[in-house]
This record gives structure tokens, sequence and C-alpha cells, in this order.
């Protein structure tokens, strides 16, 4: 039979059809093959304890608890380290921490993700995904002195975001700029930038030497450059027109996410959202004030509640939350005085930000690391609470396993039916970081070898979990570590020390 170019034309199309019929159903049969978008919305320092659906404290987090309340909401969901840097190198890499001897709270320093390393948005890149990472970065930027006047390299883009919109370190550190994809936002050249962090540049204000020009007074730390009336850790000269407007940061990264969700929602993407509250300094946008009655703390979480409530909204707008995993927590444990006098600590009331944990920030108690942890799937992951143990690390290995990919990290495990499909059990082991020093979770299980140093922060007023002898704990009983059974129980105790061995090499 010989076809005119018209049926040539139909035969085409009904052969297409029949392809894409086939490829569909193999699809629906397949379902590795799901690529739904895929955002982290990373929050600073809050603890388990400052959102109200974990039912601790007197905070109210309504757009948090509205997702946890159709989601999973992880009880024993963990950050890799009680501190930012370490914590955000183990979420992307895969990797934990204490293997990087860089990975330490940063200031100002190199980037400490090697570009060959793999990291989860490259593998989200190799398989498709559009990658942005909008907010704080803390991982290092450039491989020598960082010249803020030209474009800054290896950063965010050279480890895997197609785009990058990111405050450097902290809030709290020098330089107060924007960088877009290695660039300074408003960089004036007449004006060029120049940071240290060792002494000051002559002629200009200090916290420590001029604490008339300060709206916020430092406590510790925090002396060096003042800017917007805030002094920070650091020096910076020059970059006038670049420097942010610090209530404005939560609106400016909220309008970024958005941006880039527009710019890039007709392709699977992954947003990495990184908020920089509750964070020092805290400084909500003036609509927030005395929202919480708990001063700058309180209300820089209520901003930020507010902020992931919007980009909820906007999700729903665009028609994306089906086709969207929404996974909220945070980078390490709370802190109220982190240097700055704000308050957090006269107006905390009732208010408990950790929880029932024992310690803070870091601190190698399960403060300093167990963290709120939700995961959000509309139709697919089912309202429900889940004690299994979770970690950031994991995150890699899991979002690989669902859409297919075949890379993986070194220590995460594949846990995405516990986090994404209502099923499957979580970690036996677990270790975990404070500024360096390790623990063990096993189970329901806490090792805390010995080590020198302070039991308590006289800044922070935190509870390091220190000590110079063997600290075991048994959380079903003593959720607050409060016994330690390490003398009365030695057979358990010589257990967890053979397994903390094995895992951490020694
Ligand atoms: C500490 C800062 C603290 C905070 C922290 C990093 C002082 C005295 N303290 O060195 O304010 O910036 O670094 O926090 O300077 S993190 O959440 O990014 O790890
Ligand atoms: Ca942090």
């Amino acid at each position: 039979m010989i076809f005119h170019p018209i049926q040539t034309e139909m035969k085409h199309i009904f052969f297409l059809n029949l392809f894409l019929l086939v490829s569909l159903n193999s699809c629906k049969d397949n379902t590795k093959l799901e690529t739904p978008n895929i955002i982290i919305v990373y929050a600073d320092d809050l603890g388990y304890g400052d959102v109200s659906s974990y039912n601790q404290g007197t905070l109210n987090t309504p757009n948090i608890d509205k997702i946890a309340n159709q989601g999973t909401r992880f009880t024993s969901g963990y950050s890799s380290s009680a501190t930012c840097s370490p914590s955000r190198y183990a979420l992307l890499t895969g990797t934990y921490p204490w293997r990087n001897k860089r990975a330490k709270i940063l200031t100002g320093a190199n980037l400490i993700i090697d570009t060959t390393e793999m990291t989860l948005p490259k593998m989200l890149r190799n398989s498709g995904y559009k990658t942005g990472i909008i907010g704080k970065w803390h991982l290092g930027l450039g491989d020598k002195k960082i010249n803020y006047n030209k474009k800054i390299s290896p950063g965010p883009n050279e480890v895997g975001f197609d785009y990058s919109f990111i405050m450097p370190d902290t809030q709290d550190r020098v330089p107060t700029v924007y960088i877009e994809n290695g660039n300074v936002i408003n960089l004036d050249l007449h004006d060029p930038i120049s940071v240290s962090f060792k002494k000051n540049f002559e002629g200009l204000p200090t916290g420590k030497e001029n604490p008339e020009l300060l709206t916020m007074m430092w406590d510790h730390g925090h002396n060096g450059s003042i800017i917007n009336g805030i002094p920070r850790i650091g020096f910076m000269k020059g970059g006038e027109k670049a420097k942010w407007v610090d209530i404005d940061m939560a609106d400016e990264f909220l309008k970024q996410a958005k941006k880039y969700i527009n710019t890039v929602k007709e392709s699977p993407f992954f947003l990495f959202y990184t908020l920089q509250q509750p964070h020092v300094p805290r400084t909500p946008h003036p609509r927030f004030e005395g929202l919480s009655s708990m001063g700058p703390r309180g209300d820089a979480i209520i901003e930020a509640d507010w902020c992931i409530g919007e980009l909820y909204s906007h999700l729903e707008k665009n028609d994306l939350l089906e086709n969207s995993i929404i996974i909220l927590t945070s980078d390490n444990g709370p802190v109220l005085n982190d240097g700055y006098n704000d308050y957090a600590v006269e107006k905390l009331g009732d208010h408990t930000p950790s929880g029932n944990f024992r310690g803070g920030k870091y601190s190698l108690f399960e403060a300093g690391t167990r963290v709120p942890f939700i995961t959000y799937w509309k139709g697919k992951i089912k309202t429900q609470v889940s004690d299994e143990i979770v970690s950031q690390i994991d995150f890699l290995n899991s979002i690989a396993s669902l859409i297919g990919s075949k890379t993986r990290s070194k220590d995460g495990k594949e846990l995405d039916n516990l986090l994404f499909k209502n099923s499957g059990t979580g970690r036996k082991d677990l270790i975990l970081e404070a500024q360096t020093k390790t623990a063990l979770r096993s189970q329901n299980w806490i090792l805390i070898p010995p080590y020198e140093g302070p039991k308590t922060n006289p800044n922070t007023n935190i509870e390091s979990g220190r000590s110079k002898n063997y600290q075991l704990y048994n959380l079903n009983f003593d959720i607050s570590q409060q016994n330690n059974l390490a003398n009365s129980n030695s057979e358990k105790l010589k257990e967890m020390i053979d397994r903390y061995q094995d895992i951490i090499g020694k």
C-alpha cells in the first residue's frame, strides 16, 4: 500500500502516539522514573521546640505546621553537625563532615567542597534537573584570597548549582553583600570592596570603639565593622551600594526564590532555599516586630514561617504542589545569646527552643543536632509522625534512589521509602558531630566518648556535652540525657564503643 503525504504524516502521528503511550505506561509502572521537583527549605539555628507542630514550645508557626500536618513529621531527624558549615557540607555531599578537616564554622574561607566531589545538585543536574540555591551559603568561596570586585569562583556554581543568589557566610560576617552566580550584586568599581578578618581599615568605626553608633549591641565577638548600625565579625571597606538591608533580607530571598521557580518550572528543578533566620543578628522586618512577644528571635521565626507559607502558596498557584517534594529542616539546634544583646534570653518566657532535649547549638547532646525534619509531597506522602532515625546526610542517596540515579555518596543511606513513600525503616547508627567532636547514636542509645574542654560555654550558656568520662544514655527512658549509664552498663558501653570505632575507623 502506498501512502499519500497526508497519510504518511498520519502514520507518523499514529506511531508517535503509540510510542508515547508505551513510554508513559512504562513510566507509570516504573516509579523510579519520577522526577518531582525537590525543594529543601533549610532554616538556620531553628530548634526542635521552635516549631509548634512538635508540641514543645509556645511559639506559633502555622505555615510550617500546615506542611507538617500534611506530611511526615520526623521526631528523630538529625542535621549532621551542631553548627552550620559542617551540616551544609554533609547535606550536599552525603559525606560525614568529620572526614573533611576544613568542614568547620567558616569565616571568609575558601570553598570546602572539592569541585570534583559528587554533590546533591550535581547528581540532580546529571539527571536533567535545573538546580538553584537562594540564601545562606557558608561553604566558602574561591581557592585563593577572595577578590569581591571580580567574578568569584569556585563557588556554588562550580559544585552543581546552575544558579546561585547567596549571602556568602552568615548575616553576622562581612562582606554584607549578596552574590549572584559569583558576582556581587550592585558592585560599584569606583567603590571597591575590601575585607579583612585581622584588622580594621583606617578611619572606619567599629563596634568595639564606637558603641554610640550601634542600633544593636554586641555581647561577645561581633565588634568589627558597623553596617546598618549592627556590628559584625570582620572588617569591611567600600561596597556602599552593594550592602544588603538586613530587615529586607527575608523578603529578598523569598522574591528571588519565587523568581527562580518561575524561570525553571517547566523542567524538573531543585531549589535549596536556605533561610537566614533565626541566626544572629536577628533582624525581622518591622511588620513582624512584636508578633512573638519574645523579641527579635521569636519575631524572626514568625517571619521565617511566613516566608515558608508564601513559598507554599506560590507553588500552589503555579500548580506545582503535586509534583514537588518539600523538605523542611534546620542546620543545627537553637541558641539564645549568640553574640548580640537582643533579649532572646530575657524575653523567652516559657518557650523551650530545644524541646525536651539537652544542649543546643554547638552541643554534642541531642539538641545540637536533633532538629525539625518534615517531608511533604501532596497526594503521595501521608500525614504521619515517624520516630525512625533519619539524617540530612541521607538526602543525596535517598533522592538519587527515588529518581533512578545510580549516584551514591560515601555515608548516606537510601531512605527514599521512609522519607517519601510512607514505609520502610530508618538508620540504626548515626554519627553526630559538634565542633569536630563526635558521638554515636545507635538505635535508642547514645555514646559520647571522653573529651577535654569546658562543660558549658560561658557566652552562649549551652552545655557542650563534653566530659572527661564516657557518657552512655538510653533515650527510651531518658530523652533529656540525665542518667549516665556508662558505669552501670559496661556491656552496652563496650558494644557502643566497638560500634563507634568501627564506623569512625579509629
Ligand atoms: C560563631 C559566632 C556565632 C555564629 C557562629 C556560626 C562569635 C563569638 N560567635 O563563631 O555568632 O556566627 O559562629 O553559626 O563570633 S553557624 O550557625 O553559621 O554555624
Ligand atoms: Ca546554623
